[in-house]
C-alpha cells in the first residue's frame, strides 16, 4: 500500500514535532505538504520532510491533489477554518486538542462531519488527546476496569508546566491545559463530567503578571468519582503530569519521572522532562501510528469529534468556574446517532 500523504497544518512547536515524528518514526506515511504562513517556520519544518511542498492555505494544497489526510496542529482558535475545507474534501483528519475552543464551534464541526460522513460512510475526525495512548494511562484504565483494587473512588492529578509563553492566557489554564484531564478523567472513569469547580491557591509571583495560578480544579463525574487537579504552569523546574488513583483497597500512581536515578557527591536524583514533547513522546508516536493505520481502513482509532465536543462543553463550564469560583454544571447536547 502506498504511503499516506499527510498535510501538516501549522509548523509551530507541536506541528514541527509531528513532522519529525512522521518522517523518522511513523511507518506507512510521509509528510507531503506543510501548510504554514510563516516562511521561516515552514522552511525549518521542510528540512525534516524530504520532498514535501509548502503552501500557505490548506485549500491550495487540496486543489493540488497531493494530500490524503490532514494533521491540524495550529493553535486551537484556528482549527475551525481548517477543519471545514478538510471535511468538505472528505479526507481523514487528526486534529490536535482542543477540537475548538468553544462548544458552539465544536457543534458546527459535528454537523459538518456528519454531512461529510454521510457521503464517505465513516467518521473523519480523530482528536489529539494523546494521553489516551500513554502506556501508563492505559494500564491504569485496565486496572479500573478489572476492579482488582476495588472500586475507583477518586483521582488526584498534578499537571505542572515549567513555564508558558506570553500568549498563554488565564482561560487557557482550562481550555489548553486542564482540557487534558477533562478528557482523560472521562477515559479512565467512563463517566461524563457533570460539574466543575475551581479554587485559587496562593498565587505564584514567578507566574506571568496576567496569570492567576496555580489553580485547583474539581471535576465531578456522574459516577461520583471526584478528580482533583492541581494546574500549575510556572513550576520552573520542568514538566510533570502525575495521577494518583484512590481505590477501595489500594492506591495506584502513574507519571513518575522515568529514567536512571544517580547517587553521587552526597546527592541523588534523575533528570526531569522539560516539556510535553518528551514526557508524551511515546504516546504521540503511538497515537499517530494508530491513526495512520486506521485511516487506511477508513476508520478512526481514538477520540472522536464527539469526545472533542464533550471536552469543549466541560471547558466552557470550567472557564465560568474559573471566574466565579462557583460550582458550575456542565451542559451537553444529546449525542447524534452518528457518534454511537
Ligand atoms: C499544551 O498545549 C499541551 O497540550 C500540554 O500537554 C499541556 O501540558 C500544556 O499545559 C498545554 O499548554
Amino acid at each position: 500500500m502506498p504511503d499516506l500523504k499527510i498535510a501538516v497544518v501549522g509548523a509551530g512547536l507541536m506541528g514541527a514535532d509531528h513532522v519529525i515524528r512522521i518522517t523518522e518514526r511513523i511507518a506507512g506515511a510521509r509528510v507531503s505538504v506543510i501548510v504554514e504562513p510563516d516562511e521561516s517556520r515552514a522552511q525549518a519544518a521542510l528540512a525534516h520532510a524530504p520532498g514535501a511542498m509548502h503552501f500557505t492555505k490548506l485549500e491550495d494544497a487540496l486543489a493540488a491533489g497531493v494530500v490524503d489526510a490532514v494533521l491540524i496542529a495550529t493553535p486551537g482558535q484556528f482549527h475551525e477554518p481548517v477543519l471545514f475545507p478538510a471535511l468538505a474534501a472528505g479526507i481523514p483528519i487528526l486534529c490536535e486538542k482542543p477540537l475548538t475552543p468553544t462548544p458552539e464551534a465544536s457543534l458546527r464541526i459535528l454537523e459538518a462531519e456528519q454531512a461529510a460522513g454521510a457521503v464517505v460512510g465513516h467518521k473523519l475526525i480523530q482528536v489529539g488527546f494523546m494521553r489516551r495512548f500513554d502506556a501508563e494511562y492505559i494500564e491504569l484504565r485496565d486496572l479500573i476496569v478489572a476492579g482488582t483494587a476495588g472500586e475507583l473512588l477518586a483521582l488526584n492529578c498534578a499537571h505542572r508546566n515549567g513555564m508558558v509563553p506570553d500568549s498563554y492566557t488565564n482561560s487557557m489554564l482550562i481550555e489548553d491545559s486542564v482540557v487534558h484531564e477533562i478528557d482523560v478523567v472521562r477515559f479512565l472513569t467512563d463517566s461524563p463530567i457533570v460539574a466543575i469547580e475551581v479554587k485559587h491557591g496562593k498565587r505564584n509571583t514567578l507566574s506571568p503578571d496576567h496569570l492567576n495560578e496555580p489553580i485547583f480544579v474539581l471535576l465531578y463525574t456522574e459516577s461520583g468519582v471526584l478528580a482533583n487537579v492541581e494546574m500549575n504552569v510556572s513550576v520552573q523546574f520542568g514538566y510533570q503530569v502525575k495521577t494518583e488513583a484512590v481505590f477501595q483497597k489500594g492506591i495506584a500512581e502513574i507519571g513518575r519521572t522515568a529514567g536512571m536515578t544517580l547517587w553521587q557527591d552526597g546527592r541523588y536524583g534523575g533528570v526531569e522532562n522539560a516539556s510535553f514533547k518528551t514526557r508524551f513522546a511515546a504516546a504521540y508516536d503511538n497515537q499517530i501510528q494508530r491513526w495512520v493505520n486506521a485511516t487506511k481502513r477508513g476508520e478512526i482509532d481514538g477520540p472522536s469529534a464527539w469526545d472533542g465536543y464533550l471536552a469543549s462543553a466541560a471547558c466552557a463550564a470550567g472557564v465560568t468556574a474559573l471566574t466565579t469560583s462557583e460550582l458550575v454544571d456542565v451542559v451537553y447536547v444529546e449525542r447524534p446517532a452518528f457518534y454511537n
